[in-house]
């Protein structure tokens, strides 16, 4: 079945259409009211704090937690949010599903990441979409994302100037994976919280398989559209 994203009466801005086509990424307004933002912070350490030490994965600089379809009703907005699955239906221009849904800490002092690619584009086109939301507000010290504008349609990424990802806890990024991107350093000694998803083609093979981890009280509640976006 078709992820169908056309029946919301939300539209994708021409403003972010350009900037995900043109830069690579586009910064948009998440699906979380301000006034739920707290308690959406207070869920995702709660979550973390339960988390069993398999779905834990302390990397050199940041810590992700995996599984957030999972972990309560709170995050299902996330990876449901129109305007991301539009891009996703722009960007990869077939059918799709979420391959992965993850919260990432980075932690306070970290320096900042290498620049990378997620996914290469293919013979068939671009390979990933993704999605970054700002659980806290993402600041030039406290480690917030750095992207190549561009640099998903050229070779020489270094050649162009990077841009670095600001914006207030509630806030989205939606990339394009094939272009170049890594976190900054936290100057800060707090952690800097982001809930990451992403989604690829439906018919391609992912690391992690979220069908096999349903369980059944989230089985339970998900939406048509939800259980599109999961392939389920
Ligand atoms: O957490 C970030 O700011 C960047 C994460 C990242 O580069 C990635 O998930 O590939």
């Amino acid at each position: 079945m078709t992820v169908p994203c056309d029946n919301t009466g939300v539209s994708l801005p021409a403003k972010a259409c350009r900037e995900l086509d043109e830069a690579g990424f586009t910064l948009i307004p998440g699906p979380v009211p301000s006034h739920n933002l707290a308690r959406l912070a207070a869920s995702y350490d709660e979550a973390l704090s339960n988390a069993v030490a398999d779905d834990i994965k302390v990397g050199s600089s940041t810590t992700r937690v995996r599984d957030f379809v999972n972990r309560g009703p709170e995050f299902d907005a996330l990876y449901l949010h129109p305007p991301v699955l539009m891009a996703c239906h722009r960007i990869l221009n077939q059918n799709f599903r979420l391959s992965t849904m993850h919260a990432r800490t980075l932690r306070p002092g970290m320096p900042a990441q290498n620049l990378h690619v997620d996914y290469e584009r293919d013979p068939q086109g671009w390979t990933m979409v993704g999605f970054i939301f700002m659980v806290d507000d993402f600041t030039e010290n406290n480690g917030a994302t750095r992207f190549i504008p561009g640099s998903h349609l050229c070779a020489n990424a270094e050649a162009y100037p990077g841009e670095v990802a600001c914006g207030q806890a509630g806030t989205m990024i939606v990339f394009n994976g094939s272009v170049w991107h890594g976190h900054t350093a936290n100057r800060t000694s707090h952690p800097r919280r982001s809930m990451q998803g992403a989604y690829i083609r439906r018919d391609a093979g992912s690391g992690e398989d979220l069908r096999v981890r349903m369980l059944p009280e989230t089985l339970s509640r998900l939406s048509p559209l939800a259980k599109c976006v999961l392939a389920i």
